[in-house]
Protein backbone atom coordinates (compact mmCIF):
# COMPACT_ATOMS: atom_id res chain seq x y z
CA UNK A 1 0.00 0.00 0.00
CA UNK A 2 1.18 3.25 -0.87
CA UNK A 3 -0.25 6.62 0.51
CA UNK A 4 -0.53 9.75 -0.62
CA UNK A 5 -0.95 12.73 2.35
CA UNK A 6 -0.88 16.36 2.59
CA UNK A 7 -3.02 19.66 3.00
CA UNK A 8 -6.17 20.22 1.56
CA UNK A 9 -5.45 21.19 -2.46
CA UNK A 10 -1.51 20.57 -2.59
CA UNK A 11 -2.45 18.17 -5.52
CA UNK A 12 -2.74 14.57 -4.19
CA UNK A 13 -5.67 13.85 -6.34
CA UNK A 14 -3.88 15.02 -9.36
CA UNK A 15 -0.49 13.54 -8.68
CA UNK A 16 -2.05 10.10 -8.37
CA UNK A 17 -3.76 10.71 -11.39
CA UNK A 18 -1.18 11.82 -13.29
CA UNK A 19 1.01 8.73 -11.90
CA UNK A 20 -1.59 5.85 -12.42
CA UNK A 21 -3.92 7.01 -14.67
CA UNK A 22 -7.00 5.78 -12.74
CA UNK A 23 -9.38 8.50 -12.13
CA UNK A 24 -10.25 10.24 -9.24
CA UNK A 25 -11.40 12.83 -8.28
CA UNK A 26 -9.72 16.51 -8.37
CA UNK A 27 -10.75 20.08 -7.68
CA UNK A 28 -9.85 23.68 -7.37
CA UNK A 29 -11.05 24.07 -4.13
CA UNK A 30 -9.51 22.69 -1.01
CA UNK A 31 -11.87 19.67 0.67
CA UNK A 32 -12.62 17.34 -2.75
CA UNK A 33 -11.20 14.08 -1.30
CA UNK A 34 -13.00 13.59 1.65
CA UNK A 35 -12.71 9.48 2.46
CA UNK A 36 -9.80 7.57 2.00
CA UNK A 37 -9.81 6.43 -1.59
CA UNK A 38 -8.18 3.45 -3.03
CA UNK A 39 -6.69 2.55 -6.42
CA UNK A 40 -5.45 -0.68 -7.22
CA UNK A 41 -2.56 0.04 -9.65
CA UNK A 42 0.25 -2.07 -10.88
CA UNK A 43 -0.56 -4.61 -8.22
CA UNK A 44 -0.72 -2.34 -5.34
CA UNK A 45 -2.80 -0.66 -3.66
CA UNK A 46 -3.10 3.31 -3.69
CA UNK A 47 -4.91 5.57 -1.35
CA UNK A 48 -5.75 8.92 -1.87
CA UNK A 49 -6.18 10.32 1.27
CA UNK A 50 -8.58 13.70 2.10
CA UNK A 51 -6.49 16.51 2.78
CA UNK A 52 -5.67 18.19 6.17
CA UNK A 53 -5.82 21.87 7.13
CA UNK A 54 -7.79 24.73 6.51
CA UNK A 55 -10.53 24.78 4.06
CA UNK A 56 -12.84 27.21 4.01
CA UNK A 57 -16.33 26.64 4.73
CA UNK A 58 -15.77 23.83 6.54
CA UNK A 59 -16.35 23.68 10.07
CA UNK A 60 -13.64 23.37 12.49
CA UNK A 61 -14.82 20.01 14.11
CA UNK A 62 -15.10 18.50 10.41
CA UNK A 63 -11.79 19.47 9.82
CA UNK A 64 -10.65 17.69 13.27
CA UNK A 65 -12.52 14.92 12.37
CA UNK A 66 -11.12 14.48 8.86
CA UNK A 67 -7.57 15.25 10.61
CA UNK A 68 -8.38 12.18 12.87
CA UNK A 69 -9.82 10.08 10.37
CA UNK A 70 -6.37 10.46 8.69
CA UNK A 71 -4.62 9.74 11.38
CA UNK A 72 -6.32 6.53 12.40
CA UNK A 73 -6.29 5.22 8.96
CA UNK A 74 -2.55 5.36 8.69
CA UNK A 75 -1.98 3.90 12.45
CA UNK A 76 -4.68 0.96 11.65
CA UNK A 77 -2.99 0.40 8.15
CA UNK A 78 0.48 1.18 9.06
CA UNK A 79 2.32 -2.70 8.89
CA UNK A 80 0.56 -2.56 5.20
CA UNK A 81 1.96 1.31 4.16
CA UNK A 82 4.89 0.41 2.38
CA UNK A 83 5.96 3.84 1.43
CA UNK A 84 4.24 7.57 1.99
CA UNK A 85 4.43 10.35 -0.51
CA UNK A 86 3.92 13.90 1.76
CA UNK A 87 2.81 16.15 -1.21
CA UNK A 88 3.24 19.84 -0.16
CA UNK A 89 2.57 22.88 -2.43
CA UNK A 90 6.55 24.21 -2.74
CA UNK A 91 5.01 28.11 -3.00
CA UNK A 92 2.93 27.87 -0.21
CA UNK A 93 4.26 25.86 2.73
CA UNK A 94 7.06 27.63 3.57
CA UNK A 95 4.68 30.92 4.65
CA UNK A 96 1.83 28.78 6.21
CA UNK A 97 4.86 26.80 8.49
CA UNK A 98 5.87 30.17 9.51
CA UNK A 99 2.71 30.99 10.40
CA UNK A 100 1.64 28.46 12.09
CA UNK A 101 5.03 28.34 14.31
CA UNK A 102 4.19 32.15 14.73
CA UNK A 103 1.56 31.09 16.58
CA UNK A 104 3.64 28.66 18.67
CA UNK A 105 2.05 25.73 16.47
CA UNK A 106 3.68 22.68 15.27
CA UNK A 107 3.12 23.46 11.67
CA UNK A 108 0.41 20.02 10.37
CA UNK A 109 3.04 19.22 7.42
CA UNK A 110 6.33 19.03 9.82
CA UNK A 111 3.39 16.99 13.06
CA UNK A 112 2.82 15.05 10.15
CA UNK A 113 6.52 14.22 8.56
CA UNK A 114 7.49 13.28 11.93
CA UNK A 115 4.42 11.08 12.51
CA UNK A 116 5.03 8.88 9.64
CA UNK A 117 8.97 8.98 10.74
CA UNK A 118 7.94 7.36 13.90
CA UNK A 119 5.82 4.68 12.58
CA UNK A 120 8.61 3.57 10.07
CA UNK A 121 7.08 4.16 6.93
CA UNK A 122 9.35 5.44 4.84
CA UNK A 123 8.52 8.74 3.36
CA UNK A 124 8.89 10.80 0.25
CA UNK A 125 8.05 14.77 -0.27
CA UNK A 126 6.62 15.77 -3.40
CA UNK A 127 7.11 19.26 -3.61
CA UNK A 128 5.18 20.16 -5.78
CA UNK A 129 3.27 22.93 -7.66
CA UNK A 130 7.15 23.58 -9.23
CA UNK A 131 5.98 26.06 -11.90
CA UNK A 132 5.06 28.64 -9.08
CA UNK A 133 8.41 27.90 -7.09
CA UNK A 134 10.57 30.70 -7.22
CA UNK A 135 13.79 29.40 -5.48
CA UNK A 136 13.91 25.90 -5.38
CA UNK A 137 16.45 25.15 -3.53
CA UNK A 138 15.91 27.53 -0.69
CA UNK A 139 12.29 25.82 -0.35
CA UNK A 140 13.59 22.34 -0.52
CA UNK A 141 16.65 23.77 2.62
CA UNK A 142 14.00 25.26 4.63
CA UNK A 143 11.32 22.59 4.53
CA UNK A 144 14.38 19.66 5.10
CA UNK A 145 15.45 21.86 8.36
CA UNK A 146 11.65 21.69 9.05
CA UNK A 147 11.32 18.40 8.74
CA UNK A 148 14.63 17.74 10.96
CA UNK A 149 15.94 15.92 7.13
CA UNK A 150 19.61 16.03 7.90
CA UNK A 151 21.52 17.27 4.59
CA UNK A 152 23.02 14.03 3.24
CA UNK A 153 19.16 12.87 3.00
CA UNK A 154 17.49 15.46 0.94
CA UNK A 155 17.70 13.91 -2.14
CA UNK A 156 16.26 10.50 -1.12
CA UNK A 157 14.00 12.30 0.64
CA UNK A 158 12.74 15.40 -1.46
CA UNK A 159 11.60 15.83 -5.10
CA UNK A 160 10.29 18.60 -6.90
CA UNK A 161 7.32 17.71 -9.42
CA UNK A 162 4.77 19.52 -11.18
CA UNK A 163 1.35 17.26 -11.14
CA UNK A 164 -0.88 19.15 -13.26
CA UNK A 165 2.07 20.09 -15.96
CA UNK A 166 3.84 16.39 -15.68
CA UNK A 167 7.33 17.72 -14.24
CA UNK A 168 9.75 15.34 -13.06
CA UNK A 169 7.42 13.04 -12.20
CA UNK A 170 9.75 10.59 -13.63
CA UNK A 171 11.84 11.47 -10.84
CA UNK A 172 9.31 11.08 -8.29
CA UNK A 173 8.71 7.61 -9.93
CA UNK A 174 12.22 6.93 -9.47
CA UNK A 175 12.68 7.60 -5.76
CA UNK A 176 9.50 5.83 -5.23
CA UNK A 177 11.02 2.70 -6.77
CA UNK A 178 14.16 3.16 -4.61
CA UNK A 179 12.33 3.43 -1.46
CA UNK A 180 9.95 0.30 -2.15
CA UNK A 181 13.38 -1.74 -2.58
CA UNK A 182 14.79 -0.56 0.34
CA UNK A 183 11.66 -1.19 2.54
CA UNK A 184 11.02 -0.41 5.71
CA UNK A 185 14.03 -2.12 7.62
CA UNK A 186 16.80 0.03 5.97
CA UNK A 187 15.32 3.31 6.99
CA UNK A 188 15.96 2.10 10.88
CA UNK A 189 18.84 3.16 11.19
CA UNK A 190 18.30 7.03 9.98
N1 LIG B 1 -0.03 25.47 -10.55
C1 LIG B 1 -0.19 24.17 -10.27
N2 LIG B 1 -1.39 23.72 -9.86
C2 LIG B 1 -1.49 22.40 -9.58
C3 LIG B 1 -0.40 21.50 -9.71
N3 LIG B 1 -0.81 20.27 -9.37
C4 LIG B 1 -2.11 20.39 -9.01
N4 LIG B 1 -2.53 21.67 -9.14
C5 LIG B 1 -3.88 22.21 -8.89
O1 LIG B 1 -4.19 22.15 -7.51
C6 LIG B 1 -5.61 22.04 -7.36
C7 LIG B 1 -5.94 20.95 -6.37
O2 LIG B 1 -5.70 19.70 -6.94
P1 LIG B 1 -6.18 18.32 -6.27
O3 LIG B 1 -5.38 17.27 -6.94
O4 LIG B 1 -7.64 18.20 -6.26
O5 LIG B 1 -5.65 18.53 -4.77
P2 LIG B 1 -5.80 17.57 -3.50
O6 LIG B 1 -4.52 17.69 -2.74
O7 LIG B 1 -6.20 16.22 -3.92
O8 LIG B 1 -6.96 18.29 -2.67
P3 LIG B 1 -7.98 17.64 -1.58
O9 LIG B 1 -8.60 16.44 -2.16
O10 LIG B 1 -8.95 18.72 -1.31
O11 LIG B 1 -7.16 17.35 -0.37
C8 LIG B 1 -6.19 21.83 -8.75
O12 LIG B 1 -6.70 23.05 -9.22
C9 LIG B 1 -4.97 21.38 -9.54
O13 LIG B 1 -5.07 21.66 -10.92
C10 LIG B 1 0.86 22.03 -10.18
O14 LIG B 1 1.85 21.33 -10.35
N5 LIG B 1 0.90 23.37 -10.44
MG1 LIG C 1 -7.85 15.08 -3.44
Amino acid sequence: MIIFVGRSNVGKSTLIFRLTGKWVRRGKRPGVTRRPVEVNWRGKVIVDMPGFGFMSGLPKHVQERIKDEIVRFIEDNAEKIELAVLVVDGKAAPEIIERWEKRGEIPIDVEFYQFLRELNIPTIVAVNKLDRIKNLQGTINYLAEKFGVPHSEINDTFVPISAKFGKNLDGLRMLMEKKLKEGKRTQDAS
